[in-house]
């Protein structure tokens, strides 16, 4: 049968009556820009506030905490998380504003994470 396009019936979602095939649209959405959250060593941090730190603001267990702190210790920097840029960005200040109250140098940054960049 030819195609059916009468001009006066019913609009058909997602229509091929003939074969009852859905075509799924394209998706339109995308997934943010993913932001590494990275911690610096320095020689003057207890690393109890730096455990205690990822703790409370990035939701780390104990024993969490302390293998990021001790990896950071060992070898300069390392990742508390991955987030979208304000949660990093918030996290980062929260770090920031918790080590300069207590007088720490404690320095934390914002890195783009590369492993999502196709699309
Ligand atoms: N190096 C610090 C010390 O020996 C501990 C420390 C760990 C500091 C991680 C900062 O991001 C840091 N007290």
């Amino acid at each position: 049968m030819a195609e059916k396009n009468t001009p006066s019936g019913p609009p058909h979602i997602g229509g091929d009556e003939e074969t009852g095939v859905v075509v799924k649209p394209r998706e339109k959405t995308k997934r943010p820009a993913m932001y590494k959250v990275l911690m610096l060593n320095d020689d003057y941090t207890p690393m109890e506030f730096v455990v205690h730190v990822l703790e409370r603001f990035f939701s780390k267990s104990a024993q969490d905490a302390t293998r990021i702190m001790l990896h950071v210790h060992q070898r300069g920097v390392g990742v508390c998380g991955v987030y979208t840029y304000e949660v990093a960005e918030t996290k980062v200040a929260q770090t920031m504003d918790l080590a300069r109250q207590h007088q720490h140098p404690l320095q934390c940054t914002i890195e783009k994470d590369g492993s999502d960049d196709e699309e």
